[in-house]
Formats: structure tokens, sequence, C-alpha cells
């Protein structure tokens, strides 16, 4: 379809008055978004049905991404630039009078996720579609997205994330493709034509329904599918016939309790859940995913045998294991294979990326809840876990109960989920080099010994689609002048760019478009915030979940510190700057909470403190998500990136930052350390223990927090000043942040980073004050970001564990 700028007002016309019965000049931005949504879903359609339907009549092998989280944000502007009709559609939107950016505030960011892991799903997504990967999504439609954060008197206070409260145009209801899920019950056991069948009794049944929303390709005519159930109550068992006379009110409270599985996103991103309703939503997402992949697989008339040849499942953290024995019960017990058949399918069929090392995030059920609540599924597990066992016994591990014990699925009344995604599956990832490392060395040493060719890393990655070309519109348009527009397809061509790091006429066009996006975030902050902060200032940046890992903690030290100088020593030199925060805490993080509250606090005081002559500013930007992201990223000039050394997993925040042309400031850990082999030593900044003498210490033992307080003055002011009377809180209010410091020994090393710390932000800032030096860097941070495309990622994904063969101009 060939679309021009005459022809898409005229469509815009045409959708409102046909559609939403109304005239453009009487339009509400409400009735634009809508209209513009749908003469879109018109060009994307029917891409996608070609796309389905090729994928069907060549049988390509397909990916399903299982996930508990998609946190995908605001797809409008993103289905445009994909489709390749942002600019003309912008233009056509102005001579009809509308701003394209204020119709995009009108839609609601999709936030089902809760940060780093979700945000990953959803980059991947993008980056399949982008290059040719015949892959889908396979998640929850939560009523309600992560919590919406407001900051109440310095305190974070959650209210409901109402995402759906306007339609979502994006989507399509299938209730004819709906599964049933089942609940409960027990399972008797009978033998048939000599093999032994299960039937599953007196379950509760669930109905789960799919809705689809279309995964647009860049410019490739390509759409795949996102699909996310929905729980809904049977119609026959909610029935007020069923239910006798007098049980009115007993009918709704069991279509809501039903209703509930899919209801809301659980907010915890490390802390184990462990309940009852989140078991119950994991299991209701594999076996409705699975139950439906079946159908698809049924229509391409393959052997079942050969299902993996043709199917790839792959889990996102250990979130959807179950899908391991999901699909072992519909193979034996639909499908009629006997287990040793079954087993092998699965085995090829499921990949599992690790996403976290932190114990308190390893999942583990409950054995007496699981039984009663999935009792077939149980059963396939307790066989997986003896058969695996047993295996043990005969070849490697004879006699070494230990051992056994300590690898095994089940163990101590608990099913521990991480093990079973290994024994289940084919391939073991980890998120960036370090992460792979720490897994094979330390968390899962005694599978890697066991499964070492199970084991590889796959790097993340951001999509430059939309942290680059869709947040930074001014600097891609830059980037296209400079070197032409290969770089959007193959990332690693922004190379280019470093030819230009040292032209004093490039470094000025990058600094100004920095400036322009540091004007309009300050824009926001004041509207937001009533914060006035100088663009001028350096903008310092530290936005993610709060988590004492992250280190939040760190960075207010530091600004305490600067503080306390200023307000001792008026003269003490300092480049004015703004240190700005966002994130939000798990509900029940009660430390976090505090950490939060500590920031507010002090912003309360520095910014009104007149002595200081506005040289910090501080701002903590509420409900910090998606598309707060898009508005702060790229006016960053320092990304922080402060992890206690092997604690982040990778991150992606810094790729995004480093991508818009922020100087890293960063501990070696995660992905900073891939960014730093990519822009080199003296394009980051690095600080504090480095891995081996983190392990060191923490072994060792040695540590003393309490040693550090008494010999550091400023440390030993900054914790004093937490405790007595600086800041205007309640008596003790702050003090389990103190405690948490002094008393339980600063479990995350923040005062044992902290000089460091402090001597690494003086580089900055010298290095800042040295202009084409700072600018220098910048370039070439962005021009060395390529490598963390989601691109790359997912077509080592692909081509590394799908086993995919793409044909594909460019990888
Ligand atoms: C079990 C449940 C409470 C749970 C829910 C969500 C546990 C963990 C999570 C989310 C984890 C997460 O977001 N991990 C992050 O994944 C990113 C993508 O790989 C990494 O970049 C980041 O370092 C890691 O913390």
């Amino acid at each position: 379809m060939r679309l021009n700028k005459d022809r898409i007002k005229r469509d815009i016309i045409k959708e409102l008055q046909t559609e939403r019965a109304i005239n453009i000049d009487e339009a509400s931005k409400l009735d634009i978004y809508y209209a513009l949504s749908s003469l879109m879903k018109n060009y994307i359609y029917e891409n996608w049905l070609k796309t389905n339907r090729q994928y069907i009549r060549n049988s390509e092998k397909q990916v399903y991404y299982f996930s508990m989280e998609f946190l995908m944000g605001k797809l409008l502007v993103s289905n445009l630039i994909n489709i390749g009709i942002k600019d003309i559609c912008q233009e056509a939107l102005k001579e009809l009078n509308i701003d394209l950016n204020e119709i995009e505030e009108i839609e609601k960011d999709q936030g089902l996720g809760n940060g780093g892991l979700g945000r990953l799903a959803a980059c991947f997504m993008d980056s399949m579609a982008s290059i040719g990967v015949p892959g889908h999504g396979c998640g929850i439609r939560y009523s309600y997205g992560l919590f919406e954060q407001k900051i109440v008197d310095g305190y974070q206070v959650e209210f409901p994330d109402k995402w759906l409260q306007n339609e979502n145009p994006w989507e399509i209801k299938r209730k004819e493709k709906s599964v049933k899920v089942k609940f409960g019950g027990n399972v008797r056991v009978i033998e048939e034509d000599g093999r032994l069948k299960f039937i599953h009794e007196n379950y509760e049944s669930v109905l789960a329904v799919p809705y689809d929303t279309p995964l647009v390709g860049y410019k490739n005519k390509r759409v795949n599918t996102l699909r996310l159930f929905s729980a809904e109550a049977m119609e026959q068992d909610f029935d007020f016939s069923n239910f006798s006379r007098g049980k009115y009110i007993e009918a709704f409270e069991y279509k809501h309790s039903i209703e509930s599985i899919s209801q809301v996103l659980y907010p915890d991103d490390a802390l184990e859940a462990g309940r009852n309703l989140r078991l119950k939503q994991e299991y209701f997402l594999v076996s409705a995913g699975i139950q439906s992949i079946m159908r698809t697989f049924k229509k391409l008339k393959k052997p079942i045998e050969d299902f993996h040849e043709y199917i790839a499942i792959h889990i996102n953290d250990t979130h959807p294991a179950l899908a391991v024995p999901e699909l072992m019960r519909i193979l034996m017990d639909e499908e009629n294979l006997g287990w040793d058949e079954a087993w092998n399918i699965t085995a090829n069929t499921i990949s599992y990326t690790n996403h976290t090392i932190m114990s308190e995030a390893l999942e583990k059920w409950d054995v007496e809840m699981f039984k009663s609540l999935l009792p077939r599924i149980y059963m396939i597990i307790s066989e997986i876990n003896e058969r695996f066992c047993r295996e043990l016994w005969n070849t490697k591990y004879y006699g070494d109960f230990d051992k056994i014990s300590q690898m095994a699925i089940i163990a101590h009344n608990q099913i521990r989920m991480a093990h079973l995604a290994i024994v289940g599956s084919y391939s073991v990832n980890g998120v960036a080099k370090l992460h792979t490392e720490l897994l094979k060395k330390q968390e899962l040493k005694d599978f890697y010994d066991y499964y070492p060719y199970r084991f590889n890393n796959k790097t993340n990655g951001i999509s430059h689609r939309r942290w680059l070309i869709k947040s930074n519109p001014k600097l891609t348009e830059l980037i296209n002048e400079t070197i032409g527009r290969d770089w959007i397809n193959l990332p690693t061509k922004l190379r280019k760019l470093l030819k230009y790091r040292n032209d004093p006429a490039f470094q000025e066009r990058i600094y100004q478009i920095k400036q322009n996006n540091k004007i309009k975030l300050s824009n926001i902050i004041r509207e937001k915030n009533g914060i006035d902060v100088d663009p001028g200032s350096i903008f310092d940046i530290h936005v993610k979940r709060l988590h004492e890992y992250k280190r939040q903690l760190l960075n207010v030290f530091h600004i305490m510190y600067l503080y306390n100088s200023l307000r001792e020593n008026p003269h003490f030199d300092i480049y004015p700057r703004t240190f700005i925060f966002g994130g939000k805490a798990a509900p029940s993080y009660n430390m976090a909470k505090q950490i939060i509250k500590l920031i507010n606090t002090l912003a309360d005081k520095v910014n009104n403190d007149s002595r200081i002559k506005d040289k910090i500013k501080i701002v903590f930007m509420e409900n910090y998500g998606v598309s707060l992201a898009e508005d702060i990223i790229p006016a960053a000039n320092v990304s922080q990136q402060i992890s206690t050394t092997t604690k982040e997993a990778s991150g992606t925040g810094n790729m995004k930052f480093m991508m818009n042309g922020a100087i890293t400031l960063a501990t070696l850990d995660g992905a900073n350390i891939d960014i730093k082999n990519a822009v080199g030593e003296e394009n980051i900044v690095v600080f504090g223990l480095n891995e081996k003498e983190f392990l060191e210490l923490y072994r060792s033992g040695s540590y003393n927090s309490m040693e550090l307080y008494n010999n550091d003055i400023r440390l030993k002011t900054i914790l004093n000043q937490l405790k007595g009377g600086f800041f205007s809180v309640k008596k003790d209010e702050l003090s389990i942040i103190y405690d948490s410091l002094i008393k339980h020994n600063d479990e995350f090393f923040v005062l044992k980073d902290f000089d460091s710390y402090v001597k690494a932000q003086k580089k900055i800032e010298n290095l800042y004050r040295n202009k084409p030096k700072w600018r220098e860097m910048s370039i070439v941070n962005i021009g060395s970001s390529g490598v963390f495309s989601s691109d790359r990622t997912v077509y080592e994904y692909a081509t590394g564990i799908w086993k995919m063969n793409l044909h594909n101009g460019y990888y």
C-alpha cells in the first residue's frame, strides 16, 4: 500500500467520521488517537495475515518467548516508525493542526512488567519482527500493570495502574481461540491396553482467553504476534442457574476468584513471592500458551515426534518453568506418547535464560501447596526428579548423597524451579559475560559440571529503534545525515561515527542536541516537580528499580558529602550538577522505601538552601517507567551504573544511556564490563572493587564497616546526620538505613566503595570541564553502542539456541 500525506489526511478524516461519528474540528485527542491507530491497523493487518499465512505455508520453525512480563510502553509512535510512516504522518497531522506528540501523550503505557526482564522481552519482540525471526510473545494480560507510584510527603505511595481504562486499540480479543486451564482436583490412575492412564477429576476450569497484539517489524512487512491471556470463568460454571437459589452473591464471588488470576502483576522483582496466586498465574500462562501452540502445530500436519523441529519455547527466567511438565503432560496424556518420547521432545524444545544470581529471587514452591493446586503436574515433576536423581547416581555421583540432594529438583519439601528449568531444557544462558561466568563457577556450578555444553552466554541488548530512533529523533537525524542510514538495519555500523570524534563541528552539533534534550527534560521537571534546574549543569542520572544492591545510597552519600563540603566552605570547587533519580520500590520492601524518603528529604533540604547557590539540585521523578525513560535518557550526561560488583546480572539501562551519548559511571559489574570493552577504558569512568576483590573480601569475612565509619570523617558525618536531627523527619525515621550499614555490616559494600566513588565523581567533573574531551567521549559511546542492539542479541539466540535459518540480507 503506497501512502502519502494527502491520503493519510483523508483517511484520518474519514476514520473519524465512520468510526467515531465526529468531524475533525470537534474531535478530541482521544478521538484522533483512536482514528490514527485504527487506520494504522488497516496498514498492519494485511501484513499480519500474510506473515501468518507464510509461516504455515512454509512450515517455518516458530519461537515462542514465554514471559510473565512484557513491558511494552506505548505502541503508537513505535508502530509508525516501524511501518515507515512516522514522518509523513506527523506532517499530515500538522496540516490538520494536530501535534503527534500530544496524541502520543493520550496513550497509556502498557506496563506489564517490573523492570529489566520485562523490558528485555519487549525489546526482543521488536527485534524478532525486525530481523525476520518468526517469533511470538506469550504472556498474561494483567488488568493492572505495575502500580503507579506517587510521592506523598517524600514517601512512595502505590496506586493501581488502570491502563485498560480506555479501550486498548492494539489488541484483538480472540474468544474463539480460548483454552481451558485446570486447577485442583485429583488424579485417578487406570490401566488401559497395558498402559497407565491418568484421569484428572474434580478440577476447576479457567478459561484462558487470548488477546493478540501485532508486532510490527521495521519496514519489512513482517508482523509477529504478542499473545496475552486473560482469565475468565467458564460460562456454564458461572451460569446463575447452576448456583442454587439464594447463591446469587456466591456466583459473583466465584467469577471474581477465577478472574483474579490475571488481575494484577506481582510487583516484586527479586523477593520471592511464593504465593498461591502467583503459582496459579505461572501455570495459567504455560498451560494456555502450550495448548495454543499445540493447535497451531496441528495445522502443519507434521508428526508429533518432530515437534521440536518446528517449535522452540524459550522461558524468560524460571517463572514459566512449568512449561517443562506441562509439555510432558500434553504429550503423554493428550497425545499418548510414552515418557521417553515425550521427554526427548520436551528437552529439545525448551531453552531457559537466567536473569539473576541473587538467591532471594530463585523460585521455590512448597510441595503441599503445589500438589493440591496442580496434582498431575506434581506427579510429572516427581517423576522427572526421580529419573534425574537416579541418573546422577548411576553416572557421575554414585553414592554421593550430598551432591544428589543439592542438585535434586525436589528437596526439603520444596520444588526448585531453576533445577527444573535446567534439567528440562537444552540450553541455559546468562545475560552478560560476567554473569554467565558466575553461574558456571558458583550459583549453578553443579549443573555446569554435569551439563557443560548446555551453558552459554547471550549478552543483553536493547532496541535501538525505541531507544534511539524513537526517543532521540534529533540525534537520529544527525547520524543519518553524517553516515547514512545503513546503521538502522545493522547497528554496528554506528562505528562510522568514530571518524568524527574530534571534529569540532560535529562535536558542537552533538552538544546542541544534548542541550535541547536537557532543556526539554528541565521543562518536564518544572511541570512535574516544581523544581527549576539548570540545563547548563551536569545531568547526572540514576534511574532503575530501587534496590540495595543497585546502591542508590552510594549516590546519595556522595551528594551529602558535596553538600556538607559546600556548607563548610562556600568556595568549595564544584561544577553545577543536577542529580536525577527515578524508580519504584517493591511495596513490601521497607529499606528501599526508606531510601526514597531519604532522597526526597535530602532534595528538599538541598534545593532550598540558598547558601549553596543552586550548585546542586536533586530531583526524584515519580512513576519511572518506559515513557518517562524515553524523556530522561536522551538528556543524560552521566549514567549511574553503580551496583555492588557481581550483583547486577547485566543491566540494560546502561546500554540505553550509552547509545544516547551519556558517559557511564560504573562498577565492573554485569554488562558495564562489556560496555567498557566496547568503548575502551578512556571513555568510561570505573570505580570500586572488582569481582576478584569483592569475592575475596566477601569470603574472608574480614569486612568491617564500623572501621570505615570511624576512620573516614566524611562517612562519619553523613551517617550521624542520618541518625540525629539533621533532617527534619520523625525520630528514628531513617535509622534503618544507619543500622543496615553499621549494625548489619553494610551487606552491599556502600561504605567500602565510597572513597573510590568520590574520586570517580571528581574525575567525571574534570572531564566535563574539558569540553572537547567530553564530547569526544560522548561520540565514542554512541559510535560503539551498536553491538548492544537487541538485534544482535536476538540474532545470537536465533542461530545459537533456537537453530533457525534466517533468510535476511543483513544478519
Ligand atoms: C520471582 C519473582 C519475585 C521475580 C520477578 C521478577 C524475580 C525476578 C524478577 C525480575 C528480574 C529482573 O528484572 N532481572 C533483571 O533482568 C535484566 C534483563 O536480563 C538484567 O539486565 C538485570 O540485571 C536483572 O536484574
